[in-house]
């Protein structure tokens, strides 16, 4: 039986992950010598990511290892019960924020529930989900992207490629479905996607990403039409 897991938890969850995984990071960074941290690069990127960008992980995928499958379930099983006794969380553990698969920003007994759903009696899901979800932490250890959470009808939005050696060379990103285009950007560093415009509101894209190993990813983009005034109040005194 599930069980929603009280706020003060999912704080304690916050706290154990971000202590876990983020100072041994940030001293790596600050650290002087030839061979910085990987992950300390990718995490000093993403502080200084675009407005609207946002770094992308594997949704289910707790260990970081690219898969999504029954050790992410262990992982996301000891966790759950390891924030119920205020233990040390499980051996593993590399994104706390992946662990979140119904995506309601907390991690509780539900979140294993449905992982286990999504596994059934397989043992690997085949193209897992790429998610955004600010809230929880994750070392972002492994694959390093990060992409916009909505398109506009017409518009274009990156896809970067943030991780070390990452580049549109290795990792690839093609249009599975929906109304858009991609392309390499003009410095290699990534793509570009284009939303057609005739895209409609609550339309998807879902781009497919192929990473090195030439594993692949489903990234799901929605539509969204702006407001008329793009939703921007006006500086005092100025007329659009
Ligand atoms: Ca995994
Ligand atoms: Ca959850």
């Amino acid at each position: 039986m599930s069980r929603v897991v009280p706020r003060p938890i999912r704080r304690r969850c916050l706290a154990l992950g971000i202590a876990l995984m983020f100072p041994a990071a940030i001293q790596a960074a600050d650290a002087a010598g030839p061979s910085p941290d990987p992950v300390a690069t990718v995490q000093e990127v993403v502080r200084n990511l675009p407005d609207g960008v946002l770094p992308l992980y594997v949704l289910g995928d707790l260990n970081e290892d690219g898969r999504v499958d029954r050790e992410d379930l262990r992982i996301l099983t000891g966790l759950v019960g390891a924030l119920e006794k205020d233990a040390p969380p499980p051996r593993g553990l590399s994104c706390v924020a992946a662990g979140d698969v119904n995506l309601n920003g907390d991690i509780e007994s539900a979140d294993v529930k449905r992982l286990a759903e999504w596994l059934g009696k397989s043992n690997e899901i085949a193209t897992p989900a790429l998610y955004w979800k600010p809230g929880l932490p994750c070392r972002l250890a492994r694959l390093a992207v990060a992409s916009k959470a909505q398109a506009r009808p017409g518009g274009e939005f990156a896809v970067m490629l943030i991780g070390s050696g990452q580049d549109a060379r290795n990792t690839r990103v093609a249009i599975h479905s929906g109304p858009a285009t991609v392309a390499v950007a003009a410095d290699g560093s990534g793509f570009t996607v284009a939303t057609a415009r005739t895209a409609k509101d609550g339309d998807y894209i879902v781009l497919r990403v192929t990473e090195p190993e030439r594993r692949e990813y489903f990234y799901t983009v929605p539509v969204v039409v702006p407001p008329a005034d793009d939703g921007i109040p006006a500086p005092a005194g100025a007329r659009r």
